[in-house]
């Protein structure tokens, strides 16, 4: 079994108040249109890799509330939520957690700090979560004791500076292999991996996405897809409009094999 394999996801809508959505810098608001058909075709590219995605409903209180990634963790028959640490965003993980309750055995919670989701990048070696502006010391540490509780290696990193997630620079590939842009390979964090560094230009391309026989890739970053294309079979994915507010291709999901 491969950490890449999954056959259930979770999704949220989006709600049109994601033209709310939170940003570092306002490049103008999304087209709620183009978010939706965006959203469309990524939870298609999923049901095609032979996931089986429940899409639950928009949530129009919390603008960022369709990045379910960053509400909580998911494994074979544990879930972990968490906590985001914008103050917008911090009531989705009350709302995930009746939906995980129904699908997983275990549900644990943390309790203290704060951590994204996008910031923790499960690999075949351990569970690296990327301290930043979102993921707290203290909410990284007790994420590290709630997964030694379920069997995994939690291994404190830190995201770099100015960068949203931990995993707006990086992806798995495949059990040896990390996707990452130079300034996150430059750190050790990826010693023992073989790392792809994504084209100069194209780091936002570093946040695609495995699951089972493909790697979705952002459509903006031919040069990526096209690197990719000579290992993996590539699925390119529109993000024109979700990247207007710092997101991507993993955000918009919840994977695990069930
Ligand atoms: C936010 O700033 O929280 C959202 N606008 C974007 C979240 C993207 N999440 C992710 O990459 N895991």
């Amino acid at each position: 079994m491969h950490i890449y394999e999954f056959d259930r996801a979770l999704a949220r809508m989006p709600s049109p108040s994601v033209v709310d959505g939170l940003r570092a810098v306002d490049v103008g608001a999304p087209d709620f249109g183009g978010v939706v058909r965006e959203h469309a075709a990524y939870v298609r590219a999923l049901e095609d890799a032979g996931v089986s995605v429940e899409v639950l409903p928009a949530l129009s209180a919390y603008p960022d509330s369709l990045f379910v990634e960053d509400t909580a963790l998911t494994f074979t028959g544990a879930a972990i939520v968490l906590w985001p640490g914008a103050p917008t965003r911090a009531g989705e993980a009350r709302e995930i957690t009746p939906v995980l309750e129904r699908s997983f055995d275990r549900v644990l919670r943390l309790t203290h700090g704060f951590v994204d989701g996008g910031d923790v990048l499960t690999t075949a070696r351990g569970v690296l979560i990327g301290q930043s502006a979102r993921t707290t010391a203290d909410g990284a540490r007790e994420l590290v004791a709630l997964l030694a509780e379920i069997g995994l290696r939690g291994v404190p990193v830190t995201t770099p500076r100015d960068v949203l997630h931990l995993k707006s620079d990086c992806s798995l590939l495949d059990d040896e292999t990390i996707l990452a842009t130079r300034r996150l390979a430059a750190s050790d964090m990826f010693d023992g991996f073989r790392v792809v560094l994504v084209p100069h230009g194209e780091e936002a391309a570093a946040n695609a996405l495995r699951v089972n026989d493909r790697v979705l890739v952002n459509d903006a970053y031919p040069r990526t897809a096209e690197l990719l294309a000579k290992s993996y079979k590539v699925v390119p994915l529109p993000t024109r409009e979700v990247a207007k507010i710092d997101a991507g291709l993993s955000c918009m999901s919840l994977r695990w094999r069930a």
